[in-house]
């Protein structure tokens, strides 16, 4: 059997609440989702190839020569609702190409409407509900036996007219016995991000789930598991040894849920001496940090922590279920600046309750705070999340997710945020404010400039910082 897995060019995202600048120079990063489920599929009798679009090169014309040339049964995707139609755009694209070709969905997206998508995707033919390697196997062998799909976890699927679920696969509870991302068939050295140090950067998952409350988040409360600390080194040395990857980041939602495993991980690090030929980041919650795993952490390598800081008001951060007190908010990170980590924050504007007062007082603690580089976003209601079933469902009389799985020009449609009165432009402004002020101060001019470790890095902030001044000088003309 032959499987093609797609990374396409995600370009169309929905509610998109990015700095404009930011999203301008974000880089781009392997999805590690697809590279997860290209490992899984090697482990069975399957052949595979691989496109990540941006990253080899492959425009639409050349993507579908390789496809033909190929002639895959199955074509394999990760979505994310915010860009649910471009994917069904490719699903169309395909069948085109290859009418007998099935597609297939994976991704959080799948999670949350498995029914819906092949309902309003009359181009997907399977959806994997779940993680890849708690679906795939049993999948592929009943494709291979010609067994019925019926009463599969995890799969959702076509029969003649109807489509069958069985609901969701069980979780993965032994992440070790996971395989690697497949970064063999990736160009690894393309990758990098906005704010990374090296061009040879990879995404990278040593932990699933969240215990957290937070509002806005998907993950919020869903059961934590990792990876042992030996699992995740092997990783580590893999990338450095066999693909010259420098830079590892790590984008679990959780990393410092468990101390004892971030200070093996450290150790093993020290000891294996990759602390010294690789650089990596974490995102923690501040709550999860303290002295001894900041200490720990810049000893084996760790060189920049981005921390959910969200806001600058005890109340607003109450309301969105964050964990986190001012108080220990700036001490921790004023200890992270002080062992040496570069210190990065996620700032909202826009919660429950905002008001001006309140997005002032995020900006100056942001301002107050010893941040190398910070972030400000509006505050989006995914679907699922308690944000959006508590703070805005109740206030308007559509279901604009539901709304905009059946539309695709609701991709440019603003979904409103009932739960505050502050207007939409407003609160735009003021996030492109607040990077003004945070950004066009001479400390942080210092601090960036500190930061800075390779020439790569050089071109790509001066870049940004061209672009931060032209878009603040055009916005002060316009007004
Ligand atoms: C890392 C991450 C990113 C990284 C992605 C890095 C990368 N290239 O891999 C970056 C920073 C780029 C990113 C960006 C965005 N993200 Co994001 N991101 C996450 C995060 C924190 C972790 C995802 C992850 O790595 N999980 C680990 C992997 C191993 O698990 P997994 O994703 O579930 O994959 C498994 C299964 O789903 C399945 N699977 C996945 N794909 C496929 C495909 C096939 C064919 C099959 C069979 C199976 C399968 O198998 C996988 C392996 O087990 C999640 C929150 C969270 N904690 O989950 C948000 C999250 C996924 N992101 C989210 C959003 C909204 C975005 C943005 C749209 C935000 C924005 N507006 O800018 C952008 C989209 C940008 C883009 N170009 O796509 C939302 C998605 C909401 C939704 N319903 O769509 C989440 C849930 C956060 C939230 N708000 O709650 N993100």
């Amino acid at each position: 059997m032959r499987i093609a897995l797609v990374h396409y060019n995600v370009n169309r995202i929905a509610n998109e609440p990015g700095n404009k600048t930011v999203m301008k120079h974000f880089g781009h990063m392997p999805n590690i989702q697809l590279l997860y489920v290209a490992a899984v599929l090697e482990r069975l009798d399957v052949e595979i190839e691989y496109y990540d679009m941006v990253g080899m090169r492959i425009d639409e014309a050349e993507l579908a020569v390789r496809l033909k040339k190929f002639d895959p049964q199955i074509i394999g995707l990760s979505v994310y609702t915010s860009h649910f139609h471009q994917a069904i755009s490719y699903a169309g694209f395909f069948k085109t190409l290859l009418p007998n070709v099935k597609i297939l969905f994976g991704g959080v997206h799948m999670a949350i409407f498995p029914l819906e998508t092949l309902r309003y995707g009359p181009t997907v033919d399977f959806g994997c509900v779940g993680e890849a390697e708690m679906v795939l196997p049993e999948f592929i062998r009943r494709l291979h036996s010609n067994a019925s799909l019926e009463g599969l976890p995890g799969l959702v699927w076509r029969d003649g007219e109807h489509i069958r679920f069985a609901g969701p696969a069980p979780k993965n509870l032994n992440l070790d016995a996971t395989p690697f991302p497949a970064r063999h068939r990736v160009p690894n050295e393309v990758y990098f991000n906005f704010i990374s140090t090296y061009r040879n950067y990879t995404v990278f998952n040593s932990s699933r789930g969240c215990p957290y409350p937070c509002i806005f988040c998907e993950s919020a409360q869903t059961q934590w598991r990792s990876r042992s600390a030996e699992n995740v080194v092997a990783e580590f040395e893999l990338c450095y040894e066999n693909f010259g990857i420098r830079e590892v980041d790590i984008f679990d939602s959780s990393f410092t849920v468990e101390k004892q495993r971030v200070l093996e991980i450290c150790r093993l690090l020290i000891a294996k001496g990759l602390h010294k030929k690789m650089v990596w980041n974490v995102r923690s919650t501040i709550k999860m940090m303290n002295d001894e795993l900041l200490e720990a952490l810049r000893e084996a390598g760790c060189y920049r922590i981005f921390y959910g800081v969200e806001s600058g008001n005890e109340e607003i951060l109450k309301g969105l279920r964050k964990p986190v007190k001012l108080e220990r908010a700036e001490r921790i990170i004023k200890k992270t600046h002080d062992v040496g980590i570069s210190t990065f924050g996620y700032f909202l504007i826009g919660a429950p309750g905002e008001t001006l007062e309140t997005a002032r007082q995020t900006i100056d603690f942001a301002k107050r705070l010893p941040l190398d580089f910070a972030i400000f976003n509006t505050l989006i209601a995914f679907p699922e999340t308690a944000l959006y079933k508590q703070h805005y469902l109740p206030h308007v009389q559509t279901d604009f997710w539901a709304d905009y799985l059946t539309q695709p020009k609701a991709v440019t449609d603003f979904m409103g945020r009932p739960w505050t009165e502050m207007a939409d432009d407003e609160m735009g402004r003021l996030c492109h404010k607040a990077m003004n002020e945070f950004y066009f101060r001479p400390i942080q001019i210092w601090r960036a400039l500190r930061s800075v470790r390779s020439l790569d890095q050089v071109k790509r902030y001066s870049h940004a910082g061209v672009d931060m001044l032209v878009d603040y000088a055009l916005k002060r003309n316009a007004r």
